[in-house]
């Protein structure tokens, strides 16, 4: 990281890059709070915002939600105040879709999902508050195991949780009643999400099970252009052999056709509808 940059930024933008900080409403909320903190302690030039902006950013290049924010912020008169607006926004819009999705969960059954997604961990816990019974199936997520930070926070709100190996999917997706994912990037005609999403998508279709993307509207790609897919270091696969290529992408995309509906802040809606609502919720922001 070349230059010094203040340090919340830094630290943060470290944890980002080394996925101590992970899923893209943290990622984005975590930065932003970073950023505030810097603009209210240092008051920096609009340049000095917008270098430590790009610090941040470049991270996770798969994180419009974090772009999108970053670009509002950079395009406020008041940086400060956009920070604490977009903060409170990704509450409001997270009550918002808790709420909207909470009844989809079936009583007595079973809910799929993959990697770790706090979108989708706070509808299972309003689920659980208002009183479904029901357990939840899970994958490890490899690389790096987001599964085990899911385990952990279903364990801990008392829902029932099994783990498996990634590649368990299809051999337990015909016990599942609905899949529930989240997402890094909404796309026009699909959304992006951890390495793996689009097998657990073809399982879901194969099995005939309803698959809801969970997901605010602030991760609509609006560049026009699909997401670029993040690399990451093959060294996170904890193999090496001379004469091997490994290749560790993050994310993967996953069409609109295999999705039955998008659970935002709007409510329940096809995922085109959605992708309406976010270009004009972008456009008005
Ligand atoms: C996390 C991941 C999550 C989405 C949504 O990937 O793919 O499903 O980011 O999470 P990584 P949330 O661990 O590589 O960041 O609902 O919390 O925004």
């Amino acid at each position: 990281m070349p230059g010094r940059y203040f340090p919340e930024v830094e630290r943060t933008a470290v944890a980002i890059r080394d996925l101590r900080i992970q899923g893209a409403v943290s990622v984005a909320r975590r930065s932003l709070s970073a950023l505030r903190l810097f603009i209210e302690r240092e008051a920096p030039s609009r340049e000095d915002l917008s270098r430590h902006a790009g610090l941040l950013s470049s991270q996770r290049p798969t994180e419009p939600a974090l772009q999108n924010c970053l670009a509002l912020v950079l395009a406020s008169g008041d940086p400060a105040l956009a920070c604490a607006q977009l903060l409170n926004s990704f509450q409001t819009d997270f009550a918002r879709i808790r709420d909207a999705g909470w009844r989809f969960v079936p009583d007595g059954g079973t809910v799929l999902t993959h990697c770790h997604s706090s979108s989708v961990v706070g509808l299972l816990k309003e689920a659980r508050e208002r009183g479904r019974r029901f357990q939840v199936y899970h994958t490890e997520t490899r690389p790096l195991y987001q599964g085990h930070r899911t385990a952990r926070d279903l364990v801990s709100a008392r829902i029932r949780a099994t783990m498996f190996v990634d590649s368990a999917v299809n051999h337990f997706m015909p016990e599942a009643g609905i899949v529930l994912l989240g997402a890094d990037s909404l796309e026009p005609d699909g959304f992006v999400n951890k390495i793996g999403t689009s097998q657990v998508a073809l399982s879901a279709r194969e099995n005939g099970k309803p698959l809801y993307v969970v997901c605010g509207l602030m991760k609509f790609n609006a560049s026009g252009a699909r997401m670029a897919v993040e690399k990451r270091p093959a060294s996170e696969l904890g193999f090496a052999l001379r004469g091997l290529a490994i290749e560790n992408p993050a994310f993967d995309f996953t069409p609109a056709r295999l999705v039955k509906g998008v659970v935002c802040e709007e409510g329940v809606l096809p995922l085109r509808k959605a992708v309406s609502l976010a270009r004009k919720k972008l456009a008005r922001s």
